[in-house]
C-alpha cells in the first residue's frame, strides 16, 4: 500500500478467506449479473436503478472494469456487511487477490441514501473499497460507516488511483483508525468539486473529507464536516504524504479537535502543497495545532491560503495568513492574491465566505445567497433582451441557457431553480 506508513498491518490476513471465496464464486468472463439495461461499455454502461441492481455490482467482481451509470435514487438500508459485498477489493499489499474497481460509476447526480457498514478487520473500508477507475456525480445521503483499519470512507476506503469528482458525502457518520475521511479513506488519485459534512472520527490522518492523500490533485472541494482524532487531523485533509500532492482551491468549515498536528484545513503537510484554500472552524489542539495548517515538513510548501483567527481560536498556523472575519469576507483579501473570481470561487461580500462556483444553483444571478427576489428583478430587468454574450455578461446572467437572448426556456430553468439555496450550515 503506497500511501501507509502503518505498523497495523498483522489484521488484514484474518479476513482474506471469506473473501477469497467471495471471489472464487463469481463468473470470471462475461457479466451473469441482470442490470437494469446496458451493456457495460463507456456508450452504453449499465444501467442500476433498483438496490438490488447496484448490490449485483460489489458481487461480480468480473464486472468491475465495466461502466455503470444510476438512474434512479435508491435506498440501501436493507444492506449491511453480512449482505453487501464492497465495489473492489483489497487484502494486503501485495495480494494477488487484490482487485480494484478499474471502470466508471457515473453516479448520474442521484443518491444512494441508507449505506450503512461495519467492518472492524479490513484493510480499506467503502461503499467502494479498492478503486483505480472513476466515480461521478453521486450522492451518498446520511452514509454510517466504522471501520478499523487504515482507510475508511463512505464512498471509496482506498483511491489508489483514478478520480472521484462531484461527490458528497452528507451527514455522512464515518469512524475508522487510520486514514479516516468522510468521502475517502485513502486517497492516491485526484479528488474534484466533492463535498461532505456530518462528523468524522478516528485516530491518525483524519480529516473532514479525506483521511490521507498522495500524490494527487484534491481540487474545488470542501468539507463542512466535525473532525475528531488523536495525530493529524484536518477539518478537510487529515494528512498528505507526496511530494506531488496538491491541495487547491478548498476550504474546511468544521470544528477540529485532536491532540498533535491539528489543522483547520489540514493536520500535518508531511510533502506536497497546499495553494489558494482556507479554514474558518473552531481548532483545538495539544501540541502543534495551527489555524490552517498545524504541522509541515520540509517538503511540504502552502501559498497565499487563510485561516480565520477568530473563529478558530488560532492566532497562529505553520502555513498560511491570519486574517480577521471581516477580512476573510471582503473580495480583496482574495483578489490581492490573485485567487480566481471569475470560474473558481465566488462571495457575497461582507455576509459571508468565498464559496465554490460550482455551488451556486442556476438563477442566483446576484450575491450569491440563493436564488430569490433580487435575483428575480435582475432576471426581470432583462427579460426579452438579445444579443446576451460575453460583452455584457449573457445579459447580466440572465440568459440561463446561454442561447443569446432572455426568453421563456430560460425563464422556466429560472423558475425551476426559485429558492433554491446555497447550504451555509
Ligand atoms: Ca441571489
Ligand atoms: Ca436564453
Amino acid at each position: 500500500m503506497a500511501l501507509s506508513m502503518s505498523p497495523r498491518r498483522v489484521s488484514y490476513v484474518r479476513i482474506s478467506v471469506g473473501l477469497l471465496a467471495v471471489l472464487a464464486s463469481a463468473p470470471l468472463a462475461a457479466s451473469a449479473a441482470q442490470y437494469g439495461g446496458g451493456n457495460g461499455t463507456p456508450e452504453n454502461p449499465f444501467l442500476i436503478s433498483t438496490p438490488e441492481e447496484f448490490a449485483m455490482i460489489g458481487a461480480n467482481p468480473a464486472d468491475w472494469n465495466m461502466h455503470f451509470k444510476l438512474v434512479a435514487d435508491i435506498d440501501l438500508s436493507a444492506y449491511d456487511e453480512t449482505n453487501l459485498h464492497l465495489i473492489g477489493h483489497w487484502v494486503m499489499l501485495g495480494s494477488t487477490a487484490n482487485q480494484p474497481f478499474n471502470g466508471s460509476f457515473e453516479g448520474n447526480g442521484k443518491t444512494i441514501s441508507g449505506f450503512h457498514y461495519k467492518d472492524m478487520q479490513s484493510e480499506y473500508v467503502g461503499l467502494f473499497q479498492h478503486v483505480t477507475g472513476e466515480i461521478r456525480n453521486l450522492k451518498l445521503a446520511r452514509p454510517a460507516v466504522i471501520g478499523d483499519g487504515i482507510g475508511t470512507g463512505s464512498l471509496v476506503g482506498y483511491l489508489e488511483k483514478g478520480a472521484v469528482s462531484t461527490c458528497s458525502a452528507i451527514e455522512a457518520n464515518v469512524s475508522g483508525n487510520e486514514a479516516v475521511g468522510a468521502l475517502v479513506g485513502a486517497a492516491g488519485g485526484n479528488v474534484y468539486t466533492s463535498w461532505s459534512n456530518g462528523t468524522v472520527s478516528g485516530v491518525r490522518y483524519v480529516g473532514g473529507l479525506i483521511g490521507q492523500a498522495g500524490g494527487g490533485i484534491i481540487a474545488r472541494s470542501y468539507s463542512k464536516a466535525a473532525v475528531v482524532g488523536n495525530e493529524s487531523v484536518g477539518g478537510f485533509l487529515g494528512g498528505m504524504l507526496k511530494e506531488t500532492g496538491i491541495v487547491e482551491s478548498c476550504y474546511a468549515a468544521g470544528p477540529v479537535d485532536g491532540a498533535l498536528y491539528v489543522g483547520g484545513l489540514v493536520g500535518q503537510v508531511v510533502a506536497g502543497s497546499v495553494w489558494r484554500s482556507y479554514s474558518v472552524g473552531l481548532v483545538t489542539g495539544k501540541q502543534s495545532a495551527g489555524g490552517l495548517i498545524g504541522y509541515q515538513r520540509a517538503l511540504a510548501a502552502v501559498y497565499v491560503s487563510f485561516w480565520d483567527m477568530e473563529t478558530s481560536k488560532q492566532a497562529t498556523s505553520i502555513g498560511g495568513a491570519g486574517k480577521t472575519t471581516i477580512e476573510m469576507k471582503t473580495l480583496d483579501t482574495y483578489l490581492s492574491m490573485n485567487w480566481d473570481f471569475w470560474a473558481t470561487w465566488t462571495m457575497c461580500e461582507g455576509v459571508s465566505y468565498p464559496i465554490l462556483f460550482w455551488q451556486i444553483p442556476v438563477g442566483d444571478l446576484r450575491c450569491p445567497d440563493g436564488v430569490n427576489f433580487t435575483d428575480f428583478i435582475w432576471f426581470a430587468a432583462n427579460w426579452r433582451h438579445s444579443n446576451c454574450g460575453e460583452l455584457n455578461h449573457g445579459c447580466e446572467g440572465a440568459d440561463l441557457d446561454g442561447s443569446g437572448e432572455v426568453d421563456l426556456r430560460d425563464l422556466s430553468l429560472f423558475a425551476a431553480n426559485w429558492m433554491a439555496g446555497v447550504d451555509w450550515d
